[in-house]
């Protein structure tokens, strides 16, 4: 037996010499396909190589470690990758600024982040590690891409972007800051550029479908996702156009939601991107203006949400499907989008904000065509038609002929057989989900395997010749994409006539990267982009762990990604992801000077006076403001690096304080009273456990026949605690798994031994090493160190997880109502074992009970064994 226990823990040798123990053993490899447990694949979103990791980091690794060490010791066989989301702009924004290559920058960072990640001992299959930087790995991605080209899902269009006319680059809408380009401040144009697509809008309906199944997905993300794909039922409306420009039989065809709203049209608009508004342009020098000045704001939805709303008389005029000889005007609107419906509207100013904006800028007539049920419909559609607030209620139809005191339901539909009818329009469905461009005016990224041919036109490269690698004598010294400026990268023979040809020098965007990651981590040194039994095998990810800033782009292309390799043959399902949590942010206070500079929680000092919480800077002693808590960003520079935590208070504890303190969804704020919370409390954990270690008996020492009430009570408490952490873990409720775990350290400190007593010896072992295992995935190096100490050869890596013996889970005492003549007045705890005459007697004993019966004679008493006494008088 040991017995010498140190009474401190000391994580700085501990912790690396059981990650050691565990690196040697190879305990966390993954299993081989042929392994007949079942498989739990678990996989944290990936990180983007920054160069250091952070506290969300270590949070969401954390969370992904317990569940994977969990899911071990339950018995299944686990997958648990990570890998580095390794291509986009930060490597070229340093290439510019700095003068590194994006290489060696990515791989520089990677291999600092790996180092960092590894400190918190990780319950990882190393092996597996790729960058989607290597070229073994995009290779992959360039054959999938050709496949789906084969397979009819890319496309190559034209298409608008958003253009940077200083850097002469494309920007992403992100980077459009108030029109103007985030790195230049030159106002942005818009150009049109022929460009990849995924046709990720063929599979609008499957991918909306798909949400009712992911059961296991938060409610919320798969609202934004429906929202996104935005499917709505409506019409096309053939308008048939007059007027100069217009050609003979012309028609405009909108797209709207409310047909029966058509009564109330009174004007047409289309987009300026509209083919017909650029014909118009050609000879009408204030529409090419209005036109170029529409041009100037970002190609984003929300950009021209937020513009004023404008337009200009194109001089056309529509006619009304249903109205004879009325005759609409066409305007060029700026809130018209192109990329969705048809880019035209006929509008409806009375039930339609922006419609309603725009006429009475512009002032058009405002006609009120439905109204509530029970309104006074006059009365309301004089109200509605001289205000500036749009009804977009439900109601009936006024004001419309044949469609007048229809639902609007209802009005729809019959509008809708009516335009049909006359052969001018037809019910459609529409969504909002545009087909996805690829293609990135960028060097960091997965080079685009196609060859352009004077001769052949656009020529896939063939297979044999992947990858087609980027090449590293590339310079940053000039605007626009290196690769373009390239002497001779560019320059290749046709696969297919062999004459001179060029090639593609755009590249994937990165979301490409990252939609079938989690594939290739089932087999990262397959042949081919994955390998089918291993596929099939560990797919679905049973547990994808990230961000709620992912809920929509990211996995919806992987969603979409994975149907079209299921589609090329790549894998057997459809649904990445069986199981998603999205976890919650780090947060930290702000600190402000007086001058309005940021100041880290490093460079402060702070007072307590009066109660009163004060901050003062370190180097000026300067009254410092505390500000509010918001997610930890170095622009406010409110962050705390991991590193210097896991060097102050070990790994263990910032594992712990990131699962101890909130709920996993919810934002957790990092304090340094909390932190410190967490180090006790393994302190405590670590005490409870050892200190009776050298008072107890050898380890497996079998149960003896009695126990003392004290011995009865710690077991009961552990079993319990096994059933709640369990519970708590299960459910991805870590906090409640640590409360748990806190009333096991409560119980089992306060417990002495008896001297000789074997059932006490027993009862302080069981909790103990009960308890080392239950705190394991939380906190595995104090666990291991522990378990040793407790005199154990094994690793608790390998052991199972403890079972709750269901005897010790029943409760001593139980709860029953207490009804007279049926009629509850009132509830008894008994012991659960009481006999009858016993619960009776303390029935009959109740207050409440003596007074509902009045002072009658008792006739019956019946008790139904574990819920009711019924007294009848
Ligand atoms: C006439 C109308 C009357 C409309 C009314 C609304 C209310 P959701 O529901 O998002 O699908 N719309 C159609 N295409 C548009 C485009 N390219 N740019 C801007 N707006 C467009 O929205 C559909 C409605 O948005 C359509 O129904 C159309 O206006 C407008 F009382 O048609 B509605
Ligand atoms: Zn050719």
């Amino acid at each position: 037996m040991t017995t010498s226990v140190p009474d401190r823990y000391n994580p700085k040798t501990s912790e690396p010499k059981w990650q050691q123990a565990w690196d040697e053993r190879h305990v966390f490899q993954t299993p081989p396909t042929d392994d007949d447990r079942p498989k739990y694949y678990v996989l944290e979103m990936f990180p983007y190589p920054s160069g250091r990791i952070h506290m969300g980091h270590v949070r969401n690794y954390a969370m992904g470690d317990v569940v994977a060490r969990y899911k071990r010791a339950r018995g299944h066989a686990v997958l648990h990758p990570m890998g580095w989301d390794a291509f986009g702009m930060p490597a070229e924004n340093a290439a510019m600024e700095k003068g590194v290559h994006p290489k060696g920058w990515t791989y520089d960072n990677i291999a600092a982040m790996r180092e960092q990640l590894k400190v918190i001992g990780l319950a990882i299959d190393w092996d597996r590690e790729f960058a989607t930087c290597d070229p073994e790995y995009y290779q992959h991605e360039q054959a999938l891409f050709l496949d789906f080209l084969e397979a009819g899902i890319v496309e190559r269009r034209k298409s608008t972007v958003n253009w940077d006319p200083v850097d002469n680059t494309v920007l992403a809408n992100e980077q459009v800051i108030d029109g103007k380009g985030w790195r230049s401040g030159a106002p942005v144009e818009r150009r049109e550029l022929t460009q990849w697509f995924l046709k990720i809008s063929d599979y609008s309906d499957e991918l909306l479908e798909g949400l009712d199944s992911l059961d296991r997905w938060p409610e919320k993300v798969r609202l934004m996702q429906k929202n996104w794909i935005g499917k709505s039922q409506g019409a096309r409306v053939f308008f048939p156009l007059s007027g100069d420009s217009a050609h003979t039989d012309e028609k405009l065809e909108v797209f709207t939601t409310r047909p029966d709203t058509l009564f109330g049209a009174s004007f047409c608009a289309i987009s300026p991107q509209h083919p017909l508004a650029a014909r118009l342009a050609k000879d009408n020098a204030p529409i090419a203006d209005f036109i170029a000045d529409c041009a100037k704001v970002g190609t984003s939805e929300e950009a021209i949400e937020k513009a004023e709303k404008r337009g200009i008389d194109t001089g056309l005029t529509a006619q009304h499907p249903f109205i004879d000889g009325k005759q609409l005007p066409v305007y060029i609107a700026n809130f018209v989008l192109m990329e969705y419906g048809t880019g035209a509207i006929f509008a409806c100013p009375a039930h339609d904000q922006r419609d309603l904006d725009f006429a009475r800028k512009y002032d058009l007539p405002v006609t009120a065509v439905v109204a509530p049920k029970d309104a006074d419909a006059s009365e309301f559609a004089s109200t509605l038609e001289a205000g500036s607030e749009a009804y977009t209620g439900d109601g009936v139809a006024i004001n419309s002929e044949f469609l007048n005191g229809l639902a609007v339901g209802e009005a729809k539909a019959k509008a809708i057989a009516a335009l049909e009818d006359k052969a001018l329009g037809e019910g459609t469905t529409n969504y909002r989900l545009r087909d996805w461009g690829i293609s990135r005016q960028r060097y960091w990224g997965c080079p685009i395997p196609i060859i352009h041919c004077d001769d052949c036109g656009v020529v896939p490269v063939p297979k044999a010749d992947l990858p087609v690698t980027l090449p590293e004598d590339v310079t940053f010294d000039a605007p626009g994409n290196p690769l373009d400026r390239h002497a001779t990268w560019k320059d290749v023979t046709c696969p297919n006539c062999g004459k001179a040809a060029r090639r593609e020098t755009d590249t994937f965007d990165t979301f490409v990267d990252s939609s079938w990651y989690f594939a290739r981590f089932t087999a990262p040194n397959a042949e081919t982009p994955t390998d089918r039994a291993a596929a099939n095998k560990w797919l679905p990810v049973d547990q994808y762990i990230g961000g709620i800033e992912h809920a929509i782009l990211h996995l919806l292309y992987s969603r979409f990604f994975t149907r079209a390799m299921q589609k090329t043959g790549h894998v057997d399902l459809a649904e990445p992801f069986a199981g998603l949590f999205t976890q919650g942010m780090v947060n930290h206070e702000t600190y402000k000077s007086a001058d309005g500079t940021w100041l880290s929680p490093a460079e402060i000092d702070f007072q307590t006076i009066d109660g009163a919480r004060t901050a003062t800077a370190r180097d000026t002693g300067n009254p410092v403001s505390i500000g509010s808590v918001e997610k930890m960003s170095k622009s406010k520079k409110n962050t705390i690096d991991p590193t210097d935590i896991i060097n102050e208070y070990g790994a263990d504890t910032a594992r712990f304080f990131m699962l101890s303190d909130s709920p996993p969804e919810r934002d957790v704020e990092w304090t340094e009273a909390g932190v410190e919370g967490a180090w006790r409390f393994t302190q405590r954990l670590w005490r409870a456990v050892t200190g009776n270690a050298a008072a107890m008996p050898d380890p497996g020492t079998p149960a003896p026949a009695d126990f003392s009430d004290a011995a009865l009570a710690l077991r009961k408490e552990t079993h319990k605690a096994i059933q709640g952490v369990t519970d708590g873990i299960d459910s991805f409720r870590f906090n409640s798994a640590v409360a748990r775990l806190y009333e096991l350290v409560n119980a089992l400190s306060g417990f002495k031994i008896g001297a000789g007593n074997a059932g006490d010896g027993f009862a302080a072992r069981e909790a103990s090493e009960t308890l080392v295992q239950l705190a394991a995935p939380m906190i595995p190096h104090l666990a291991e160190e522990a378990w040793a100490t407790l005199g154990h050869e094994t690793l608790v890596v390998d052991l199972p997880w403890p079972q709750a013996d269901d005897a010790l889970l029943v409760e001593d005492s139980v709860t029953l109502a207490v009804q007279v003549n049926g009629k509850r007045r009132d509830e008894l705890t008994v012991a659960r074992d009481a006999d009858q005459p016993t619960i009776e007697q303390a029935a009959l004993a109740l207050d409440k009970v003596q007074k509902a019966l009045d002072g009658k004679q008792v006739r019956k008493v019946i008790v139904v064994p574990g819920r009711i006494v019924n007294i009848v008088g």
